[in-house]
């Protein structure tokens, strides 16, 4: 069997939990509970529709698929505490599935379509999962192959992942005959009044791992986040108050939903908790994405600022016509620029919110009401009264007012360490607990945060996170490479894109299609992959000796800026 979760999760304090229900922060009450409360509170109302598919579901159906598809998961054998890799596209049974396993108590590691096999087999085996849930195929890849294929590493024993039985649960018409049929797993119940009463009786401890997140990323592996039924309610609820979600809401979700921003801030979580109804829609591409706004009638939606750009560009051609039921355009992962930020009201119609959030917890939000020049021109504020922030500088001093320093954080929704991780957790919380986001920010006079750059060694690829040093991993396995070195590249439509310096062994040669080949065949998401290579006969290094990465971004920024149009 699988470790149980809470061996490897580091608790809030006893004192600092008891403060948070006080105050009203923890509900004491599973996700799955609530969410099945809200259902019954509109039963009738509608809940879901999956554009893609064309299915709808109202709130009562909605909660008794989920319930349903709980009481199937553990009659495959599925336990309380299980775990299971989630990587499956915007679509209706991501929804069922997440619902069911809030319900069930398996925690659902929330996975990215882009991830290939290196990213799942480590989800699998860090987790360790016993099951996977995926498309058949998806912009042309054979997910359930990989699921297979991961499987079949596990059944042989030839990795570590977990000995336990291992079930591939597989949406699409093309199933093999040994997966899980996901679309029948999610269908309708014979007996909603017995599965909600087997569910009702198995109710997880508020306290408990709900959902597994996975971290931008600065270390070489993703590293889990294990986000508390507690915490995660809070999370959703509170993000619902602040971007005016209620019960009218239609949330648009077009950026993958496995990320907390559209899941949980408020996502489809809190559009869902508020009685409200979830779209979901597999891409942000413009055209579908306005047509639904527009069918649908869509009133909130979050965006990253790439794609915000886009649909600004969208609407400067074809009118907003479309989109005139948008009345929140919440707009986050990466620094959003002032300019862009003015020409949201004005082009679109809609209200915009600025979200400064990470998977690890604290949120900041622009409010609805904020003066223009906050919400354009700042990343906004804690959401939650006892969210607490630190700029410091780097002996951990406070900075002084106004001064940029580094963002650290604790709070009712911000865990107090990475699962599994005492090393990482080491270097990135401190001792009392406060986690070091590698942002670094400044507070305005009026009480907002500005983001101004960063410590952490990541790239921000239009808000797909990537972390520097898994790249150097995988391509110091190239033998024609002696040493490498990736950073952010500056980019006008992603804000940033991985460049690669690398010094090749002596008399060898190297290409970036040959590196990219290689990452590919490892099994990499593509966005990943460096989009430029640098050749150079040796890296800048630091007086400790270590790579000059700062120079290095110095340097690409000259060549670019040098190289002709
Ligand atoms: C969101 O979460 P993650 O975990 O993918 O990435 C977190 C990091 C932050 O530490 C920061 O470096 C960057 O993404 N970031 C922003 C930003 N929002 C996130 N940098 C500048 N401006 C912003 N508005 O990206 C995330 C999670 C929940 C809600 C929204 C975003």
């Amino acid at each position: 069997m699988p470790t149980p979760i809470s061996d490897h999760t580091v608790a809030w304090p006893a004192d600092v939990a008891a403060e948070y229900v006080a105050a009203g922060f923890w509900a004491g009450v599973p996700l799955g509970a609530a969410l099945r409360d809200a259902a019954d509170a509109a039963p009738d109302d509608p809940a879901v529709f999956d554009a893609a598919a064309g299915l709808r579901l109202t709130h009562r159906e909605l909660a008794e698929r989920a319930d349903a598809a709980a009481a199937r998961l553990l009659d495959l054998g599925m336990g309380p505490g299980e775990r299971i890799v989630v990587q499956l596209p915007n679509c209706w049974e991501f929804v069922v599935l997440t619902l069911a396993c809030l319900r069930a108590g398996i925690v659902p590691v929330m996975a990215l379509p882009a991830h290939r096999r290196s990213e799942l087999a480590y989800l699998a085996r860090h987790a360790e999962a016993t099951a996977i849930a995926v498309p058949d195929r998806m912009r042309d890849f054979d997910h359930q192959q990989l699921a297979h294929d991961l499987a079949g590493d596990v059944r042989s024993g030839s990795s570590e992942v977990t000995d336990a039985a291992w079930h591939v649960l597989v949406a699409g018409d093309d199933l093999y005959p040994d997966s899980v049929d996901l679309r029948a797993l999610c269908g309708p119940g014979t007996d909603p009044a017995a599965d909600r009463a087997r569910l009702d009786a198995l109710a997880p401890d508020s306290r408990a791992v709900a959902v597994f997140l996975l971290s931008g990323g600065t270390t070489g592996l993703p590293k889990l986040i294990a986000r508390t039924h507690d915490d995660y309610l809070y999370n959703a609820r509170c993000s619902a108050a602040a971007a005016e979600v209620g019960a009218d809401v239609v949330y648009l979700v077009s950026l993958p939903v496995g990320h907390n921003f559209p899941l949980a801030c408020p996502g489809v979580l809190g559009a869902l908790l508020a009685g409200g109804r979830v779209v979901t829609l597999p891409s942000p591409e413009p055209e579908r994405a306005f047509a639904t706004i527009r069918d649908e009638g869509v009133t909130h939606t979050a965006v990253v600022p790439a794609v915000a750009a886009r649909w600004l560009d969208h609407a400067a051609e074809h009118g907003a016509e479309q989109v005139a039921s948008l009345r929140v355009l919440q707009v986050g992962g990466a620094r959003l620029a002032d300019e862009l930020a003015r020409k949201v009201t004005p082009v679109l119609g809609a209200t915009l919110q600025q979200v400064f959030g990470m998977a690890e917890g604290l949120i900041n939000v622009t409010r609805l009401d904020d003066p223009d020049d906050v919400v354009c021109t700042t990343q906004g504020r804690p959401m939650c009264p006892a969210d607490e922030v630190r700029l410091v500088d780097e002996l951990d001093h406070d900075v002084p007012a106004g001064e940029p320093g580094s963002l650290l954080t604790r709070g009712p929704y911000t865990p107090r360490g990475y699962y599994r991780a005492a090393e990482q957790n080491a270097r990135a919380f401190t001792e009392d607990g406060w986690y070091r986001s590698g942002d670094i920010c400044r507070w305005t006079a009026d009480g907002n945060l500005v983001v101004e750059g960063r410590d952490k060694d990541m790239i921000n690829r239009g808000g797909e996170k990537i972390s520097a040093e898994e790249v150097e991993n995988l391509v110091y396995q190239l033998p024609s490479v002696a040493q490498v070195a990736a950073v952010a590249m500056p980019d006008v439509v992603l804000g940033e894109r991985v460049c690669l310096y690398v010094v090749p062994r002596p008399g060898a040669t190297v290409t970036l299609d040959e590196i990219r080949a290689s990452m590919d065949a490892i099994g990499v998401a593509r966005f990943k992959l460096p989009e430029h290579l640098v050749v150079v006969e040796e890296l800048a290094a630091t007086k400790v000796g270590k790579i000059d990465k700062k120079a290095l971004r110095a340097d690409i920024v000259e060549r670019l800026d040098g190289a002709p149009a």
